[in-house]
């Protein structure tokens, strides 16, 4: 059994489309360290969460990069939404920014299940040096801090716009891609192009294939 790990169900719904019935969530809130990327604070999370859970477990952390703020508020997304709120950030951006405000999502989802892996290539774009960085960053010296994960990157490029859409969640209403906001989708349709949507299907065929 493949344990999700996150506080977000609507990240869960995501996964399932992806990953069938061999998954279910597991509600951990696991300690987020301060990085300026992705992959260090998802490789450092599923360590601390496979110690938690005993079995396989993937954690998925996500932001919202905006181009004209050099990436803000990045992985400090979920910080930003609670504090300020997605309707701010869309005031922020478009106070300061002109037209058309590019920003991507990018995910970087983190599979750990305490063993060794074989040493495939590593489907992260930027593998050396996000995989040295999640190692890097390991300050302290417990066991778990070796164990190896694997990463799995995904993003997609958008505009930041004013909210439109009920579906989905954090920033979807305000993420524009192709004319539609990520809450006007559907989530399968949301599911086929984004940031997770992508780190999902990697994920999905390197698990498929290990545990065939
Ligand atoms: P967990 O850490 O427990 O998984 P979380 O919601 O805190 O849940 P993240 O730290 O990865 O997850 O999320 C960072 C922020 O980005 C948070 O405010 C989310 O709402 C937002 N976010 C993540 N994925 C998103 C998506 O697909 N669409 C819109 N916003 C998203
Ligand atoms: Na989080």
């Amino acid at each position: 059994m493949l344990r999700y790990v996150t506080t977000n169900e609507g990240k869960v719904r995501e996964a399932l489309d992806y990953l069938d019935d061999d998954v279910t969530q597991l509600d951990f809130d696991y300690t987020e360290i301060q990085a300026s990327e992705l992959g260090p604070i998802a490789a450092h999370g599923a360590r601390e969460a496979y110690h938690h859970a005993g079995e396989p477990v993937v954690v998925d952390d996500a932001g919202l990069f905006i181009d004209g703020f050099d990436g803000f508020p990045g992985p400090y997304s979920s910080y930003a939404e609670d504090t300020l709120g997605i309707e701010a950030v869309y005031r922020l951006a478009a106070s300061e920014l002109d037209e058309p405000r590019r920003a991507a999502f990018r995910c970087v989802l983190a599979y750990c299940d305490g063993g060794q892996f074989e040493a495939s290539p590593d489907p992260i774009d930027r593998d050396d040096r996000t995989v040295a960085a999640a190692r890097g960053a390991e300050q302290d010296e417990e066991e778990t801090d070796v164990l190896p994960v694997k990463l799995f990157e995904g993003f997609v490029n958008g505009r930041i716009v004013p909210p439109r859409g009920e579906g989905g969640f954090g920033y979807d209403p305000i993420f524009e891609h192709d004319g539609t906001t990520f809450a006007e989708m559907s989530a399968h349709e949301k599911n086929g192009i984004s940031h997770r949507g992508r780190a999902l299907a990697k994920f999905a065929a390197w698990y498929g294939e290990r545990t065939e």
